[in-house]
Order: structure tokens, then C-alpha cells, then sequence
């Protein structure tokens, strides 16, 4: 099969299948404005999040996306109504991106009455079916499976919708992955998949773990085409997505998608972050923040810090209202205990 090799990297780093880095398509200016509005309604609802955890609202485990935010903003750009998400444990901005409400979210984490499990499944275990949300998995790697389930359901049912698995660089190495790459070809289901490359799963640097790191890669022995994409850049993340989404709904079949980007904060909230420099984290923020980047060309291009401010002010609202939200609401009632579940 012949597929359409075109490899993005991060500015300044060659690909390492050779191909020159090239800059993405400029964004017009509401597109910039939406990306930054969602990029930072993701920061800051997480950075509220943490505080939460510090201050014991929020129990069980909670594994926060900041630094990643420009991957689901700018895959959500190149969707349409009725497109699929699931991922695993890191998916708060996944939700968010997907349009599902902050106070649902933020009250799962509190594990009250209004989340959306009812506050039973906490960071982990959130799904929407109006938003097209599914989860939320606990199980390295299992979303891949469920995600090319979706697609299987798209094409059985003869639509044209596609479904988004993201998983991380970690998860690329379970072998369910390529049980699904192999069935999701051969039945040419409509599946991206998303491979979050943050360099590390827990505290295990990619170097240390995978033989190919190039993880585009990683579908050819399926002729799974992919692309590595610079994830911090949301312009360079809806271009490769909008490719990706143009395949798949042709009919041709998954395709595979390398996020290369960098999580800011631990694993999950407890982490002794012995295996990276302060230096390294410092480094990527200064240089590469999604955020940052929108910001700076926003800037450039005559939008004011008035503008900018106004944007920061509606997401604090959102985020500060979550957080009231979260922690007034009742918690479940105790014979929630005897409801969907299993026994
Ligand atoms: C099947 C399974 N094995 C191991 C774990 C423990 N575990 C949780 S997260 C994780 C690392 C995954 O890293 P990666 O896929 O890179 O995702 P990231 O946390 O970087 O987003 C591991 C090993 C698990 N939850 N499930
Ligand atoms: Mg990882």
C-alpha cells in the first residue's frame, strides 16, 4: 500500500526517517484563539487539580497532562461531530477537549455525586456518550483494543466516522497494540492512533525501554502508515490530524500518528523524579510550551494582553467555579455502593 510518508519534527530536529522538518500551515486568528482559549482551560483546570490533591479533596490516583494539551486541542480541530475519543489514565484533557463539562469533571475527581460516574470512578474512569467520550482506562494499553473496537462498530455500521486511540510511548510496547494494528488493517478500520511520546512511561525513559523509537514507525510490518509530529506545536497537530482523519474517512484503513512531547509534572502525584534534571523539564518549557507558542504569535500578529487576559479570565471563572462545584456537592449515596457494578 502506498502511503502518504510525510514527517514533521519538532523546529531544528531532523526526523529519523530523513524527511526535512517543514513548518506547519498558519492558523487564521480565531483558530489561534480557540487553541489557546482550550490549552488553557486544560492548564488550568489541572494545575487546580494538583492543588486539590495537595490539600486532600482529591484521592486515588491522579495523573496530570500539562505540557501535553496541543495534541487534544489540536486533534479535536481536525474532527467532526460524532468522531471518537478514548485513551487511558492521563485523560482530564481529553475530556475537557472533547467538550465535556469541567464541574462533571473536576466533581469524578472529588469523587462526588455530580461527577460523571457519579463520583465512583474517579481521574481514571469517565466516559460520555454525548460528547463521544470513552474513557478513561486504568489498563496500559487497553484502550488501543477498545479504540479499534469503535472503528470495527463505524464500519460495520457503514458510517464515516473515525475513532481516536491515544496511548503513550510506554503502552506502544504491549502486545495487545499490535494484535489490533494487525486487525485494524486488514479490515481497513477507520482508527487513528495516537501515540503520545512524552519520553517517558512512569520512570522509565524511552531509550531504556524501546528498541524502535521512532514510533511512527511502528505500524509498517501492518503497512500501518505513520508520521512523527511535532506535539507541542497545535498548528503542526491539526495538520498531520487533518491528514490522518482524510485517510481514514477515504476508507484506507488505520493510520498511526507520533505525538513528540513532554509532560511537566510527575508520573502521578507521587514521584521522586530521580530519572530526569530539573534542567531537562526547565528546557522544554522555556523553549517549546504550547501555550506559550500561541501566545507569542498572537501577540506578534496585534492581538493585545487585554485580548489574552480576557481569555485567561473566562478560564479561571470555569475552573474556579469546577472547584467550588467539586467540593460542595454531596458524595454519592451509600446504596450507590450496589449500582453498576458487577457482583
Ligand atoms: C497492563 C498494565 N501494566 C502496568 C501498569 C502500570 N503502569 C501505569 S502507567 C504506566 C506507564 C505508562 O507509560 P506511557 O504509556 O508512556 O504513558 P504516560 O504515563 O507517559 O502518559 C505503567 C507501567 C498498568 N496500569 N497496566
Ligand atoms: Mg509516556
Amino acid at each position: 500500500m502506498a502511503a502518504p510518508k510525510k514527517s514533521v519534527a519538532p523546529a531544528g530536529q531532523a526526523t529519523s526517517n530523513g524527511a526535512t522538518p517543514s513548518s506547519p500551515p498558519d492558523f487564521t486568528r480565531d483558530q489561534e484563539m480557540h487553541a489557546l482559549r482550550d490549552m488553557l482551560l486544560i492548564r488550568r483546570f489541572e494545575e487546580k487539580a494538583g492543588q486539590l490533591y495537595g490539600m486532600g479533596a482529591i484521592g486515588g490516583f491522579c495523573h496530570l497532562y500539562i505540557g501535553q494539551e496541543a495534541i487534544v486541542v489540536g486533534m479535536q480541530m481536525a474532527l467532526k461531530d460524532g468522531d471518537q475519543v478514548i485513551t487511558g489514565y492521563r485523560d482530564h484533557g481529553h475530556m475537557l477537549a472533547c467538550g465535556m463539562d469541567a464541574n462533571g469533571v473536576m466533581a469524578e475527581l472529588t469523587g462526588r455525586k455530580g461527577g460523571y460516574s457519579k463520583g465512583k470512578g474517579g481521574s481514571m474512569h469517565m466516559f460520555s456518550r454525548e460528547k463521544n467520550f470513552y474513557g478513561g482506562h486504568g489498563i496500559v494499553g487497553a484502550q488501543v483494543s477498545l479504540g479499534t473496537g469503535l472503528a470495527f462498530a463505524n464500519r460495520y455500521r457503514g458510517n464515516d466516522l473515525v475513532s481516536l486511540a491515544y496511548f503513550g510511548d510506554g503502552a506502544s510496547n504491549q502486545g495487545q497494540v499490535y494484535e489490533s494494528f494487525n486487525m485494524a488493517e486488514l479490515w481497513k478500520l477507520p482508527v487513528i492512533y495516537i501515540i503520545e511520546n512524552n519520553r517517558y512511561a512512569m520512570g522509565t525513559s524511552v531509550t531504556r525501554s524501546s528498541a524502535q523509537t521512532d514510533f511512527s514507525k511502528r505500524g509498517v510490518s501492518f503497512n500501518i502508515p505513520g508520521e512523527q509530529v511535532d506535539g507541542m506545536d497545535v498548528r503542526a497537530v491539526k495538520a498531520a490530524g487533518d491528514r490522518a482523519v482524510a485517510w481514514c474517512r477515504a476508507g484506507k484503513g488505520p493510520f498511526i500518528l507520533e505525538m513528540q512531547t513532554y509532560r511537566y509534572r510527575g508520573h502521578s502525584m507521587s514521584d521522586p523524579a530521580k530519572y530526569r534534571t530539573r534542567e531537562e523539564v526547565d528546557k522544554v518549557r522555556h523553549d517549546q510550551d504550547p501555550i506559550e507558542q500561541v501566545r507569542n504569535r498572537l501577540l506578534a500578529a496585534g492581538v493585545t494582553e487585554q485580548d489574552l487576559k480576557a481569555i485567561d479570565a473566562e478560564v479561571r471563572d470555569i475552573v474556579n467555579a469546577s472547584a467550588d462545584f467539586a467540593q460542595q456537592d454531596p458524595e454519592p449515596d451509600a446504596s450507590e455502593l450496589y449500582t453498576d457494578v458487577y457482583r
